[in-house]
């Protein structure tokens, strides 16, 4: 009451004049965050605001989806109209959407005619909606048929599909936030929770307000969330392989394994324990650079506890040895036995907001509901659902996407359309990447924003409606699917990129005689007839019931009120014969280490405010001031020897290239690493190498070698670091 009448100062929110909230789930980052858009009375989005009863946000929302409806009103560099033009750096003309979508279906006949179906390649995303995911498939596979499609979640999430397969027999992250409400100790391999999902962080610092559990970061750089760990591990860069084979070593030698799940399980423990064996903890310290002790003392305390989990990012993924990075991690939590239990889990945190979807319904590694080409039932029940030949589809899977860009390289393929992805910006070895792009003879872009840097080389850019210009849905981290409902109406004569898959369709005589539903939720029905009985059954869902649950996870079969929150919870796996495989992981170190010419370890991530290449978060106002420009974090001691001060440009040199920053001296980096963000062009994949992973084809983001010298011309050098982000 006090408070009550206190008159000074008081808190007064500005009158936005909303007159209806639309509910949408976040198109940012996968932790799926449930928001709310506030429209005015002209139609107009004006705020945006969780929602209370989601159990993901529980009305949390982070610095990016606060000023999510921003997206709408901020339309720089937003592509209104589709453009053409004949040559590559010729102005572009505006052309209709007739005459764009034509000659773009005419361009991929050609060139499959011309080179054979297979040189025609399409690259997508992980940031557009289940149901277009689906009918970009239904397109790509069903219809221009082409082996060679993939999308940008081989520079995400491939090392976990991979890892999971290789381990369980199917993709799909077994576990949920609300295990961190049941587990007894948390490790987290190369994830920097707070900032790249600080939602999921709040979850887990909610749940040890209530009960304290250990909290163990394993990560070359001090990060957020080492600073607030109980134990933080500062693995040498690309070594993680090791240090968990050195933790199952002390597990098994102390018998601290539980055999009874081991027995009944899973199978290969006798040459995976002759593997770890090798991994005593004296010779891992050695290469991991974590003592003895400690991984001693971190080995009983997961095994000891009565459920532990681990969760994983790109640390993890973007390695050499992602996937087996991946698969170490199966491993510890098989022999522990935390899989499918409350708070016992290996939880890949995935990265955009709708990675799962593609994972499950693009067809980009087989077919759609995790069906494989390989396998002869999958191809004949989607031939037949979609009413074409089974012949028509190749026995197995074509190119990843770090493997497209290559045989661009060497000719094999000639034609490419780019769906919602920057490769300019967000592949390594920007100079290559350019080269590549250049050679080939039709490139079309797909992008909500026409300034985005690979439409430079484009000859037709189809402008995307983004968002919730549009309806869908997304599956998060832990298989929710929720719910976009459409608040707007696409900017300019930009067009959902269901609409443009479907209009590229009718432009085939294959689609024309194939059924394509006009509306997200006709798609959307087709999914649940080929999910049902499926591991990723939705049978049991609709846009309504979604809606009102705020998000429902699969499994959720027709008749069920909820989805599951856990797989695998009676211990049977998708292997033929029901068991999980323990693999033998012997660590190869093929990593390009520092030496005496390029002294430095190059890592590579991400900041709170940006989403990767900007298109968006670049425009966003309160994103773009808190961080306005490149940087790179270097170790004080580091700066000192080279002369270079706090705040000062230095141009950082590798075999491949180099590039300006502005310097940030902390004592986050070892003094022979440095960190820069990747959200910038023309900067710190100018000088990254990405070595790909053998499984799962992922590039090495996160390690390389570099020099670094204090920048003579430092009014040159900022005028550099300018450009790097100029819009
Ligand atoms: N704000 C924001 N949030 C995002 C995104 C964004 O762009 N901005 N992107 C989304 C996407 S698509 C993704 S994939 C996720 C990524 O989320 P994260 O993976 O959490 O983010 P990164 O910064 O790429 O890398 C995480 C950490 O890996 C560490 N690392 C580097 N090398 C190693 C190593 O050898 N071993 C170990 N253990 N760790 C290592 C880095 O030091 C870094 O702190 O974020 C999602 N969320
Ligand atoms: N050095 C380094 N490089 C990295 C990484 C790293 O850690 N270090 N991380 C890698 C990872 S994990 C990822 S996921 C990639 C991301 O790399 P990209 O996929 O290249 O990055 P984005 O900027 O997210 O590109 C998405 C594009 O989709 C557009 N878009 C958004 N919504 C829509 C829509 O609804 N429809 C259409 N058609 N377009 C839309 C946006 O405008 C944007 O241009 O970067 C990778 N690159
Ligand atoms: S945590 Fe991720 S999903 Fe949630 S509001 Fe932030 S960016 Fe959006
Ligand atoms: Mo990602």
């Amino acid at each position: 009451m006090l408070f009550g009448r206190n008159k000074k100062n008081p808190i007064r929110i500005v009158d936005k004049s909303v007159v209806d909230w639309k509910y949408a789930t976040c198109g940012y980052c996968s932790t799926g965050c449930s928001i709310e858009v506030g429209v005015n009375a002209a139609g107009e989005p004006v705020a945006s605001r969780g929602v209370a009863d989601a159990d993901v946000n529980r009305g949390k929302l982070c610095i990016k989806g606060i000023f999510e409806h921003e997206l709408f009103r901020q339309t720089p560099g937003r592509g209104t109209t589709p453009l053409l033009r004949k040559e590559r750096f010729e102005p572009f003309r505006e052309a209709s959407w007739d005459a764009a979508l034509d000659h773009t279906a005419a361009e991929i006949q050609r060139i499959q005619g011309q080179y054979g179906r297979d040189s025609f390649a399409i690259v997508s995303t992980g940031q557009i909606m289940t149901e277009e995911f689906y009918t970009l498939g239904k397109l790509a596979r069903g219809v221009v048929g082409t082996n060679n499609y993939d999308g940008n979640t081989t520079l995400c999430m491939s090392s976990a599909v991979s890892g999971y397969k290789r381990s369980f027999g199917s993709d799909g992250p077994p576990g949920c936030y609300e295990d961190f409400e049941h587990t007894e100790c948390l490790l987290a391999f190369g994830s920097n929770l707070p900032e790249q999902h600080p939602i999921i962080y709040w979850r887990l610092k909610e749940a040890l307000e209530t009960r304290k559990f250990p909290v163990i970061v394993v990560d070359p750089r001090v990060t957020m969330f080492a600073q607030m760990a109980d134990m933080h591990l500062p693995v040498n860069p690309g070594t993680d392989l090791v240090l968990l084979n050195a933790l199952a070593h002390v597990i098994l030698k102390e018998n601290l394994h539980k055999p009874d799940y081991i027995a009944a399980h899973t199978e290969g423990y006798e040459e995976f324990k002759a593997l770890v064996e090798q991994y005593d903890p004296t010779t891992a310290a050695g290469i991991c650079g974590i003592d003895e002790d400690r991984i001693r003392h971190v080995a009983r305390v997961y095994a000891k506890a009565g459920a532990a989990m681990t969760i994983w990012t790109m640390g993890i993924n973007q390695s050499t040895h992602g996937s087996d990075g991946v698969v170490a991690i199966n491993n510890l939590n098989l022999i522990t036995g935390n899989i499918g239990k409350p708070g016992g889990s290996s939880l890949s945190i995935t990265g955009q907001c709708n990675a799962m979807g593609t994972r499950e319904w693009s067809s980009c590694s087989g077919l759609p509901g995790y069906r494989a080409l390989e396998k002869e039932k999958d191809r004949e029940e989607i031939a037949k659902f979609w009413g074409i030949d089974p012949e028509f589809f190749p026995r197995k899977r074509g190119l990843f996407m770090t493997d497209i860009l290559p045989a661009i390289e060497t000719g094999q393929v000639k034609g490419l359309w780019l769906i919602a992805t920057n490769p300019m910006t967000s592949m390594p070895n920007t100079a290559r990447i350019r080269k590549t792009l250049e050679k080939l003879e039709f490139l079309v872009v797909q992008d909500a924003y026409r300034d985005v840097e690979s439409n430079e080389y484009s000859h037709v850019y189809l402008p995307a409606a983004v968002w919730a210009e549009k309806e869908g849905c997304f599956t998060n981290t832990e298989r929710r699917v929720n719910l976009i409902r459409n608040v707007c109406a696409p900017h300019g004569d930009s067009k959902p990129d269901l609409w443009i898959f479907n209009a590229v369709a009718q432009r085939f005589p294959q689609g024309r005689s194939m059924r394509f539903p006009e509306n997200a939720e006709g798609v959307f029905s087709e999914m649940k007839q080929l999910s049902k009985g499926r591991m990723l059954d939705i049978s049991g869902m609709t846009y309504d019931k979604i809606e009102k649950a705020r998000g429902l996870q699969w499994p959720c079969p027709d008749g069920a009120d909820k989805g599951s929150p856990r797989l695998y919870t009676d211990g049977a796996f998708r292997h033929p014969g029901g068991k999980a495989k323990l693999i033998p992981l012997p660590f190869i170190d093929n990593n390009e280490r520092p030496d005496e010419e390029y002294p430095f370890w190059l890592n590579t991530g991400r900041v709170v405010e940006h989403f990767h290449t900007r298109t968006r978060t670049g425009k966003v106002g309160n994103a773009n001031k808190f961080s306005p420009t490149p940087y790179m974090e270097m170790n004080p001691d580091a700066g000192a020897r080279l002369g270079i001060r706090h705040g000062e440009y230095a141009r950082l040199t590798s075999r491949r290239g180099e590039t300006v920053v502005m310097v940030q001296l902390t004592q986050r980096v070892a003094p022979n690493a440095v960190f820069i963000p990747f959200h910038f062009h023309d900067c710190v994949n100018r000088v990254t190498l990405g070595l790909l992973d053998p499984h799962s084809r992922q590039p090495a983001y996160k390690q390389c070698a570099v020099r670094v010298e204090r920048a003579a011309d430092q009014m040159e050098a900022a005028r550099q670091n300018v450009a790097a982000r100029s819009y």
